[in-house]
């Protein structure tokens, strides 16, 4: 049975936008799994220290059959791949994140693993390009998309084209 994910995907270092393509190549080529649409990508002003570079952002849907851990073994194996190491500082520079934000409407809260995504309502980068493939969508809990967006003004971001940025 298929399930329709979203994933956040993020860069600050190292050519953030060609991050964002090979993560979403390697997104496609995941066992069990469709890569269904995915957003543009978005320059934003990071979220926590302020002296690491703007980010590139984008969301993906995928339709899969991997397990919610499985499917993030599979997302850490490409940050891995990506070069990604992870450093004591908080929401610190990174080549590559993909967070897990929605799970079909599961919500699930392991050690390892909580869905939704913690911080997703509140983040204009996960919001705007979220409602850019599926701008009618329901989280788990009943609250709109449309109803985040209201609450979360498009600051400290820009869609960028194919030729822009990084
Ligand atoms: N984990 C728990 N739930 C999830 C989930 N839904 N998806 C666990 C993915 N992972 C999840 O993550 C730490 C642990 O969270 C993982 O081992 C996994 O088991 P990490 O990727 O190692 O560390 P992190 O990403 O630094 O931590 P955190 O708190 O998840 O940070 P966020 O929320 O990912 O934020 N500013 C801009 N403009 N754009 C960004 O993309 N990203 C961050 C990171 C900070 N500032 C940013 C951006
Ligand atoms: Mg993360």
């Amino acid at each position: 049975m298929m399930t329709r994910a979203y994933i956040g995907l993020g860069s600050n270092l190292d050519t953030p936008l060609s991050q964002l393509r090979s993560a979403l190549k390697a997104l496609a080529a995941l066992p069990d799994t469709t890569l269904v649409s995915q957003s543009s990508f978005y320059a934003s002003d990071p979220l926590g220290p302020a002296d690491q570079p703007r980010y590139v952002n984008a969301v993906a849907a995928l339709d899969t059959a991997l397990s919610p851990l499985t499917l993030l073994d599979a997302l850490q194996a490409i940050e891995l791949e990506q070069g990604r190491t992870r450093k004591a500082e908080r929401w610190g520079p990174r080549t590559l994140d993909l967070d897990i934000l929605l799970y079909g409407e599961q919500q699930l809260d392991e050690p390892r693993l909580r869905v939704p995504h913690y911080h997703m309502h509140a983040r204009a980068f996960v919001l705007y390009p979220l409602a850019e493939i599926a701008p009618q969508l329901n989280l788990p809990d009943g609250r709109a998309l449309t109803e985040l967006l209201n609450a979360c003004p498009f600051v400290g971001l820009e869609r960028v084209t194919e030729t822009q940025c990084c």
